[in-house]
């Protein structure tokens, strides 16, 4: 049986629209998920939207909604976005569900049962925004005399009876489980902060709240409801069905291979989340990793679309795969990075509609016009051909590598690099000349071309869907060979079989008018 491999992006707060962040996060989470069903593996992928809390309740009543109301509009709208972007989840969970509600509750008697709760008073400093309590030395004193909490957002002072969890308790075992599990947390960086902040002492943590109902109530107490971390974290679990029936149909895929967040929520899966669950004596996530923010470097990027921080505008402006190339490309995964109009168009016209795109086109169109439209007989390799080759077979291991570690952009540098080297061998070889003065040596240069680029479509499939595809179409590539164990060095092109005509597969991204940057 197929090995399982569980990844999840961090669920988001329907407290507005969808924004590039969100969309930057399902799509390297779906192109990871993508990744591994291509190599074989059983994915369950899972995404959603995070519906309780304070944030949601202010949000809805500024709007004139109930939280419920607000919720419902802005989920299904983070449903439509993950269809607009070619997310592949394999569910989308929302925290309102009543599945939900039986796993919070199901973990929170598992952690009282294992004496980790108590009930006590809380006072002390809280955000709103961030949905997170800080300590004072936390806490910033502004000179108006208002109060910031570590990610600059406003704190309030806040003093209720509330449960705590035991957390200070589970201080060694944590760094114990983070020696022992070196790559619990990518990057390196954001693991060494964890750490340290683990190493610097942990409060015990208030998980319960009064002063509204807008949660999942404790068992035993409704007064209280969850804190909604407790609640957003525990949604990893509930989509598995593992508390309810161990032995059902997804409760094999806890505990769960990778969640995907950003760098500001690292604290809360690699602290909170472990502690929870090793109090509650479930299995353990296996990692943790956390990517960086997407900013706009300011510019106004199209006059016709207005706001294009819209990921729907996006899509509707660049194409989906251009969005989802770049995005994955330019930014290293796990650091910060900018996007632009210029740097979308740029990106994509030079790599996708020069590099690749014309070498497939002035490659096939060769075959097509000079190889009766089929797939060339090659004669003996030289060394020429035999290295490039050899690159293109060596793709799949640095893929797999770079996968398990999340560094997509590294996947995408060296299959662009086996790209370039494949335009210096075409430009090299002259199979335009061949074509007069050694017809065989033409066809063998054409078979080396196509077979290069066949690989490399298959291996492009996770992040650019659509373009792959068709790439392998003009390849005459069936849909059930598109998997990666079709990328070993004894799986070739069959010669000899028809192609379909070619067309252009990555073209050029052309300025219209009011899409210029500025
Ligand atoms: O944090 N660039 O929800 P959220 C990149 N509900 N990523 C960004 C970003 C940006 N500009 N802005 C936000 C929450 N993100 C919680 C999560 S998980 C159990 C609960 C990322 O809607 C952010 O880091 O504020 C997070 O991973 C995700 O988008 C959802 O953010």
């Amino acid at each position: 049986m197929a090995e399982r491999y569980y990844l999840t992006t961090a669920i988001s707060y329907p407290n507005g629209k969808p924004h590039i962040g969100h969309a930057y996060e399902l799509i390297a989470t779906d192109a990871l998920a993508r990744f591994k069903r291509l190599d074989g593996y059983d994915v369950f992928f899972l995404t959603g939207t995070d519906e309780h809390g304070i944030k949601m309740l202010q949000n809805a009543r500024a709007q004139g909604l109930t939280p419920r109301e607000l919720a419902d509009a802005n989920s299904a709208a983070f449903q439509r976005m993950s269809v607009a972007l070619g997310g592949s989840n394999d569910d989308f969970i929302r925290t309102s569900e009543a599945r939900h509600k039986a796993t919070c509750q199901a973990i929170w008697k598992r952690m009282e049962e294992a004496g980790d709760i108590y009930k006590d008073s809380y006072s002390g400093w809280y955000s709103v925004r961030d949905e997170a309590y800080y300590g004072a030395d936390e806490t910033v004193l502004k000179e108006d005399g208002s109060r910031i909490g570590p990610q600059g957002s406003p704190v309030e002072w806040i003093e209720e009876e509330s449960y705590f969890f035991r957390l200070s308790k589970f201080q060694e075992p944590l760094l114990k489980f983070y020696e022992d599990n070196p790559d619990f947390i990518g990057p390196n960086e954001r693991r060494n902060e964890v750490v340290s902040f683990v190493k610097s002492g942990l409060r015990d943590l208030s998980i319960s709240r009064t002063t509204f109902d807008w949660g999942i109530p404790v068992p035993g107490d409704e007064r209280h409801v969850m804190y909604v971390w407790v609640d957003a974290l525990t949604n990893y679990l509930t989509a598995t069905g593992y508390l309810e029936d161990p032995n059902g149909e997804r409760s094999g895929f806890w505990p769960a291979d990778l969640h995907v967040i950003g760098k500001d929520i690292t604290r809360f899966h690699s602290v909170y989340w472990p502690a929870f669950l090793m109090s509650a004596k479930l299995p353990l996530p296996k990692r943790v990793f956390a990517h960086g923010f997407l900013f706009n470097r300011g510019e106004k990027m199209s006059k016709s679309v207005g706001n294009v921080i819209d990921p729907f505008a996006l899509v509707e402006t660049y194409g989906l795969d251009r969005l989802r190339y770049f995005l994955l490309r330019e930014v290293p995964f796990g650091q910060d990075g900018n996007y632009s109009h210029d740097g979308i168009v740029n990106r994509t016209n030079s790599e996708l509609a020069n590099d690749l795109g014309n070498l497939a086109q002035r490659s096939l169109s060769m075959v097509a016009k000079h190889c009766e439209g089929k797939v060339p007989q090659p004669g003996a390799f030289t060394a020429n051909d035999e290295e490039i080759l050899g690159a293109a077979d060596g793709l799949l291991a640095i893929a797999r590598t770079c996968a398990d570690r999340q560094e997509i952009h590294k996947i995408l540098d060296a299959i662009i690099s086996v790209v370039s080297q494949a335009n210096r061998y075409f430009a090299g070889e002259e199979p335009w000349a061949l074509r007069k003065s050694d017809f065989d040596r033409m066809q063998t240069v054409l078979y080396v071309t196509a077979e290069v680029l066949r690989k490399v479509a298959i291996l492009f499939q996770p992040f650019v869907p659509e373009s792959a595809s068709n790439l392998l179409d003009i390849l005459g590539v069936h849909a059930n060979d598109r998997g990666f164990d079709e990328l070993t060095n004894t799986a070739r092109l069959a010669p000899g079989a028809a192609l379909p005509a070619p067309r252009p597969i990555f073209p050029r991204f052309v300025e219209e008018e009011g899409d210029s940057a500025n």
